[in-house]
């Protein structure tokens, strides 16, 4: 390690960067991981089971109460989901293959960077956030890595690239001189490369990105509707719940408590008449809605502050979570897929008596409880 610290910082050093053997097969092990990483996402967005493209624009506008600097961008692109969805998969799909087979890794790890950058700013709100947190925690190490894969090169031995280098030198040497390509160090793409080089690889390779980019916007439309592309999940089901006062009782109870809704998307609106109420400890992620998210008084959120959470609405057998902040007006969207009868439930601590967690109305069918029919 001193060793190379002190090669890597010292002035007199080339910029050519020399690792020892371990070191450099090292650096082959952690690109070949970081490729292995990009193979199961890839995987992941092609087997038909995860959904990825039909959910793309809800899970995109999912991020948008975590984006930094407002829920424009992911509005954007989920207005954009085809665009989006099929930039991201060739992303991916050139990062396992750049990576596993060691092919353009300096590219590859600038191109991987961006990526992380971008995912790490679009759902910076909930990337540290446990419970809850989504598969961009680990962006912050990605990025570590792309570094020292950037700075000290991907290593060669196990690579595709000299081979293929090794071809393109024996085709060029059948052709003409005047052809002739000056190339820097003996490693090329994969060997170390200079700050300015590397530099100018990224501007070209944002450049390629953002015209590209642009082309698609320019030629594929964007789609409408409220809730992105899912035409299969009309028709549309419009349910409205209060949260009163109980006159004789006195308790906060849901009106109606037990109810019926058609298989297919159903618009909620609770409207919560209740006292603001802090519940501190709440797991306060919306679950289980259409794009991850509900709206309180017109904002979208994915996480509801727990400064003023009343009630909860928990369909826990359909995995939906929905907060209630007392005084406010919320709405979320459902797909129904399946008939059939499920319970809720209220989860925050709305008891009356001295453990709120345990005491009516909290559990009380009619009140925090109660039977949604589907079908
Ligand atoms: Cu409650």
């Amino acid at each position: 390690m001193a060793a190379a610290s002190r090669s890597l910082l010292s002035p007199s050093s080339t910029p050519y960067v020399h690792f020892a053997d371990l070191r450099s097969r090292a650096l082959e092990f952690l690109r070949i991981g970081i490729g292995v990483v990009w193979l199961v996402n890839l995987l992941f967005i092609v087997d038909p089971a995860n959904r990825f493209f039909p959910t793309f624009a809800s899970s995109a506008r999912s991020y948008a109460s975590s984006t930094l600097g407002g829920p424009g961008i992911a509005q954007f692109v989920a207005s954009h989901p085809l665009l989006f969805a099929a930039g991201i998969a060739a992303t991916t799909g050139y990062l396992a293959v750049a990576f596993l087979l060691g092919v353009t890794t300096r590219v590859a790890s600038i191109v991987g960077a961006a990526f992380a950058v971008g995912l790490l700013l679009t759902q910076f709100g909930s990337t540290f956030f446990f419970p809850g947190g989504t598969d961009v925690g680990p962006q912050p190490l990605y990025l570590v890595i792309y570094g020292v894969l950037l700075v000290g090169g991907a290593g060669t031995s196990l690579s595709l690239q000299p081979w293929l280098r090794a071809r393109m030198r024996a085709l060029r040497a059948e052709g003409t001189r005047t052809a002739r390509v000056s190339s820097a160090g003996s490693g090329g793409w994969t060997g170390s490369i200079s700050t300015s080089r590397a530099l100018a690889l990224g501007v070209v390779g944002l450049l390629l990105a953002v015209g590209i980019g642009a082309a698609f916007a320019a030629t594929l439309p964007a789609s409408s509707g409220p809730s992105g592309a899912s035409p299969a999940a009309t028709p549309v089901t419009y349910l409205n719940l209060t949260i009163e006062i109980n006159a004789t009782m006195g308790w906060p109870q849901y009106v109606p408590a037990n109810f019926s809704v058609p298989v297919g998307r159903v618009v909620v609106t609770i409207t919560d008449n209740d006292a603001v109420a802090n519940w501190s400890g709440c797991p306060c992620n919306v679950r289980g809605t259409v794009g991850g998210i509900e709206y309180v008084n017109g904002t979208a959120m994915g996480i509801v502050p727990n400064s003023n959470v009343a009630h909860t609405f928990n369909i826990p057998s359909l995995g939906v979570q929905v907060l209630s902040p007392g005084q406010s007006v919320v709405r979320f969207v459902v797909d129904f897929t399946h008939a059939g009868n499920y319970s809720w439930i209220c989860m925050a601590p709305c008891g009356a008596g001295a453990s709120p967690y345990g005491t009516p109305p909290m559990g009380l069918p009619g009140y925090m409880a109660g039977t949604l029919t589907v079908g």
